[in-house]
């Protein structure tokens, strides 16, 4: 069976672990988002491409969801004993090698996805991971300037600035009001090589529990990828990252305020809409969420969404395919 799962960074890749638990068989290909790149101390850092790799190689550090296991922060301790900014984004001794060898390969003329298969060759994910892109993609969040602090803080009031991302979630906490969510390059953006063709050839697409804005929004504000998921033959479903109106982590809901979307299972599924959506699951929570979703012609189930270990994720993954092969069979999806 041929899978095409777009995904975004810890959620993505703690429900791929399941994926990979439940079907061991399956061809699966992740379409990674890559908007929460940042260029740093001149290397380029893929945050999601990254986790995906680490999560599936067994390198990830499991409390963390990102970065390696078993790291030591050397370099990052030098740099800000040099008292080089940022300080507050967290590269590890043995991270920095990742970054190093990526902006290597680049430097020497290879896209992104070729650099990304030659670092999987190390960690063999057990699956096909692409960036959703070869071109530079950095999302970047609009926020008050007040919110800033420092002399940016003293600027007219009612001043707002957009932000790096990484700024706005690792330093900031997502604590201040999101106005605007900007994916700076979108535009000129192109599919990766072995997107459009994972898509057009799948027989299940899948949505996992990743940030519906900043991961998943994202990969669908590629020039192309959004179309190439509708008129796909396979069924796409999707399952909730809200559960009970809250985000299980992060700051989805920060960002769905952004885009004018309520942070519930039920509006998440609509966001998406029935062009796009067959199915979706959301969580046992959730269940009086279920005729609002159908009523908007996407199939629905509530499950338990929790990604507590492996198995509990096998078992939502094993409900998202039995999913599509039901709306398969009903709407000749
Ligand atoms: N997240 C944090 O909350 N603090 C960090 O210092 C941090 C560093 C970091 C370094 C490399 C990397 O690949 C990810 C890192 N992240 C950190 C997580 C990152 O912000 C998120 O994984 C994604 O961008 C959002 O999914």
């Amino acid at each position: 069976m041929r899978i095409v799962v777009l995904a975004g960074g810890i959620g993505g890749a703690r429900f791929l672990r399941g994926l990979k638990a439940a079907e061991p068989q399956a061809d699966i290909t992740v379409v990674g988002n890559t908007g929460d790149d940042i260029h740093l101390f001149g290397l380029k850092v893929c945050p999601d491409l990254d986790t995906v790799m680490y999560t599936l190689g067994e390198g990830i550090n499991e409390e963390q969801g990102w970065g390696r296991r078993d790291e030591t922060w050397s370099i990052r301790d030098e740099m800000a004993a040099y008292g080089v900014e940022p300080t507050w984004f967290g590269l590890g001794d043995r991270d920095y090698a990742t970054h190093i060898v990526r902006t290597q390969m680049m430097g020497a003329g290879y896209p992104l996805s070729a650099v990304t298969e030659a670092l999987c060759a190390r960690w063999k994910p057990g699956v096909r991971l692409i960036p959703m892109s070869d071109d530079r993609v950095e999302t970047h969040v609009v926020v008050d300037t007040a919110d800033l602090g420092g002399p940016a803080a003293a600027e007219h009031p009612g001043a707002r600035r957009a932000i790096h991302f990484q700024e706005y979630w690792v330093k900031l906490r997502a604590e201040p009001t999101a106005h605007a969510i900007v994916p700076v390059g979108i535009e000129e953006a192109k599919p990766a090589p072995g997107v459009l063709g994972a898509i057009a050839e799948a027989d299940v697409i899948l949505f996992p529990p990743s940030n519906p804005v900043v991961s998943i929004g994202t990969i669908l504000a590629v020039p192309g990828i959004r179309d190439a998921l509708v008129e796909a033959e396979a069924p796409v479903v999707g399952l909730s990252p809200i559960i009970g109106g809250a985000p299980v982590r992060g700051m989805a809901d920060k960002v769905l305020a952004a885009v004018g979307v309520e942070t519930s299972a039920a509006a998440v599924a609509r966001h998406y809409g029935p062009g796009l959506l067959d199915g979706w699951l959301v969580d046992s929570g959730d269940a009086d969420a279920v005729p609002a979703v159908e009523e908007a012609g996407i199939a629905c189930r509530a499950i338990p969404l929790l990604m507590t270990d492996v198995e509990a994720t096998a078992e939502m993954a094993r409900a998202a395919l039995a999913m599509a092969a039901e709306v398969r069979v009903e709407g000749g999806a």
